[in-house]
């Protein structure tokens, strides 16, 4: 099938190097025309999935991967393929796109970013126990959440004690303890009697808190226990359990994660078993394809030790304990080790108040393991003991990492004082809702380095600064945005709107808490201008554009609209794709359990600035697309041009650019411009592009055959005359 001539005219010794010679690969080739099994093959046969496209350069002039290639086609398929080969989804073409800004589809993208996660943590996991071994760590994590007062921290007490003291415990503890609540997270080691080491999570039930919790919630190894108050009336208690479960769904991507669902105070009810099964049977039945939710019915006094609810509650977790560490792989050596070493390194190298080593540190610890352990290994194990809970690995921008030894203290003694209502009372955020460096020095007075900790608070993305002296925490804002900071312009005829929406997509699904404050903390660090920031919404400038980003009241939908009174479309476009990246990559890091949907607002709706938000479907653009191009609002009772609504009108001149897609197929359509050199794609079997125009050489007949065991699927050069070739063609 192939003409020797033909490839050794070229100076080629292989058809590898005949195609290569023109920039694509042959795994570029076979995406192109979407020959999975070929592709497949091909990786097998060592293809280097990162090789870089050169020569159709009308197509792909900024250099792609295989990954580029495959994600810009849609082959969704390949791209899955790809990545769990280890291909890299950061690749940046020389105009700095990744993979996914081919992707327009946002449940495509997270699901793929979650999916390129995952194969990182195996690949590094999988170099680690080659360079280093394994161990069996018999540890599995236990978190306590729920509203507050609900009982958790008394539950854990009643939990680690033994017997004996049990006995005394139950008949000495006065009935009324005073409530202490939990600020941030406790998290601890500890021993429950007949349990075995758990390392607990007792989550503060205040809402307030709760902007850290979504940071600590990964169910790796994980047990939830969600406890609720029996004796809070029934409609609160429904809401709040709900609330829970949504919350560790969000912040959860992993097979459905075991939770136990156990009501408090049984000391104060006769009826209290009954409503107990009923709020379970409600959330199991919402929540089955999401979590795995125990069907024992829990009653507990939380207080009490030797009751029989307690004693099942412990039976129970003995089971799902020895069901996760069915599964529960061995820990690379150096993170096992490193694990038993936290607590003397906390004790005996840092400052008491402060439980953190500086890389240079924390290595020349290491060292005391492993005197010739290296950078990257060491970067690569402490980023797998960050993965599973056990510290807390800081990469800097510009300096080398932190390393938190322990979790607890930054969740509870940083993050529980900067959020507790206490410590920056509103009266003292002065103006603007500003923290001052001053307020935070005063708050953390006994520990030396506060710079140390306003590092990790910008880390963590709880808070920003534009001049280093005054702080802006989102999380503590309390204003909500009055009406009157959203007002028609001077000139509304020429004021060009448009918006979007996300909103969740199932009633299981929530925002986590950190999701709202951190897009306020990314506007701050990633727009040019600062923003207005209230509780609930923020407003942004840049060059002609305005935008508002509001959260919904009920806080399931973000709406952000863009505004021009120049009538500037291209600048209101390019806003809205910034703060949609920056949205998505917000939801992806703290709320990567959720499902979304995205909807188009109604521009008019927006124009005529009527209080609430307006919107479409995705289905009901696509069906207007591909119909007269025009879309009827129930509600509202008016058509609207699409075009208008998702690019503010298209002006003739302007064809072609900015254009939004939302599929990838349509992207491939609408978004490039093929230059001068346009050619014809058709789908199907005998796919073929026209390259007569294209002046970089007379490639001729290229023909993928067949990927049956004697072709081993390389793709094949049918030969012809060199000179006269202007058909690339494919058959499978
Ligand atoms: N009568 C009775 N009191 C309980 C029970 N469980 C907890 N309490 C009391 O309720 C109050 C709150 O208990 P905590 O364990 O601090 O509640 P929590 O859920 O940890 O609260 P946060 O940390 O604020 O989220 C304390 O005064 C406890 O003594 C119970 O089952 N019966
Ligand atoms: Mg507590």
């Amino acid at each position: 099938m192939i003409d020797r001539d033909v490839v050794m005219n070229r100076g080629c010794d292989t058809v590898a190097q005949y195609i290569e010679m023109f920039g694509w690969t042959a795994l570029h080739l076979a995406i192109f025309h979407g020959r999975t099994g070929v592709v497949e093959l091909l990786i097998q046969h060592g293809a280097d999935l990162e090789a870089r496209s050169g020569f159709l350069r009308v197509f792909t002039q900024d250099g792609r991967t295989a990954l580029h290639l495959a994600s810009w086609r849609g082959q969704t398929g390949v791209v899955e393929l790809l990545i769990q080969h280890g291909a890299d989804l950061e690749a940046r073409t020389k105009n700095g796109k990744t993979p996914l800004d081919f992707v327009h589809d946002q449940d495509s993208r997270r699901s793929l970013k979650k999916l390129a996660n995952e194969v990182a943590v195996e690949i590094s996991y999988h170099n680690l126990m080659k360079q280093s071994g394994g161990e069996k760590v018999d540890r599995f994590k236990l978190c306590l959440c729920g509203p507050q007062e609900a009982g958790k921290s008394t539950l854990m007490e009643s939990f680690e004690t033994g017997f004996v003291f049990a006995f005394i415990r139950d008949r000495m503890t006065p009935d009324n303890q005073p409530h202490e609540p939990t600020p941030g997270v406790n998290v601890g080691t500890t021993n429950i009697p007949g349990v075995g080491q758990v390392s607990v999570w007792d989550f503060a039930g205040q809402s307030e808190y709760a902007v850290t919790h979504s940071m600590f919630m990964d169910a790796e190894n994980t047990i939830f226990i969600v406890l609720y108050n029996i004796m809070v009336d029934h409609e609160t208690q429904t809401k709040e359990v709900h609330w829970w479960l949504c919350f560790i769904k969000s912040c959860n991507t992993k097979s459905k994660p075991y939770v136990i669902l156990a009501a408090s105070h049984a000391d104060q009810t006769d009826t209290g078993h009954q409503r107990a099964s009923f709020i379970l049977e409600l959330m199991t039945s919402e929540f089955k394809d999401h979590l795995n939710i125990s069907d024992e019915v829990f009653l507990l006094d939380c207080r009490k030790t030797r009751k029989t609810d307690m004693r099942r509650l412990k039976d129970l977790l003995t089971r799902l304990k020895s069901k996760l560490l069915e599964h529960q792989r061995a820990i690379p050596k150096l993170c096992a080790t490193i694990i038993k070493r936290l607590p003397k390194w906390a004790k005996e190298k840092c400052s008491p108040k402060c439980p953190v080593l500086r890389w240079a540190e924390y290595k020349e610890a290491a060292k005391e393991i492993d005197r010739f352990v290296d950078d990257d290994f060491l970067k690569a194990s402490s980023q797998y003991l960050d993965h599973l809970g056990e510290i807390l690995f800081v990469p800097l921008q510009n300096a080398d990492p932190i390393i938190v030894l322990k979790p607890n203290w930054l969740c509870t003694d940083v993050f529980g004082k900067v959020m507790a209502p206490e410590n920056f009372p509103i009266h003292l955020r002065t103006t603007r809702n500003i923290v001052t460096k001053k307020e935070i020095q005063k708050v953390f007075q006994d520990v030396a380095d506060v710079d140390l900790l306003i590092t990790l608070l910008q880390e963590f993305q709880l808070c920003h600064t534009f001049d280093g002296q005054e702080f802006v925490i989102p999380g503590l804002l309390t204003q909500t945005m009055p009406p009157e900071k959203w007002q028609p312009t001077a000139n509304p005829a020429k004021t060009v709107y448009f918006g979007r929406q996300v909103q969740c997509a199932d009633t299981t699904d929530m925002f986590s808490s950190a999701f709202f404050p951190r897009v306020q903390t990314r506007l701050m660090r990633e727009l040019k201008n600062r923003p207005l920031l209230w509780r609930d919404g923020a407003k942004c400038y840049d060059s002609n554009v305005e935008s508002l980003i509001k959260l919904s009241p009920d806080g399931r939908a973000v709406n952000i609209c863009v505004r021009s009174k120049q009538g500037d479309k291209p600048s209101c476009r390019q806003m809205l794709r910034k703060i949609e990246v920056i949205l998505n990559n917000v939801l992806d890091e703290v709320s990567p359990g959720t499902t979304t949907k995205e909807r188009v607002l109604s521009a008019r709706a927006l124009e005529e600035h009527r209080e609430e938000f307006f919107s479409y479907s995705m289905d009901q653009i696509n069906e207007a697309k591909a119909e007269d191009g025009i879309v009827h609002h129930d509600i509202l009772g008016f058509s609207e041009d699409v075009d208008d609504l998702l690019y503010g009108g298209r002006d003739e001149d302007e064809e072609g650019q900015g254009a939004v897609g939302y599929t990838v197929q349509q992207t491939f359509q609408e978004t490039y411009v093929y230059g001068t050199g346009n050619y014809v794609i058709s789908s199907g079997d005998h796919a073929h592009f026209d390259m007569a125009r294209i002046k970089q050489g007379d490639l001729g007949q290229l023909q993928l055959e067949g990927n049956g065991p004697s072709d081993q699927g390389q793709p094949q050069l049918e030969g012809n005359v060199p000179g006269d070739l202007e058909q690339l063609q494919l058959e499978e």
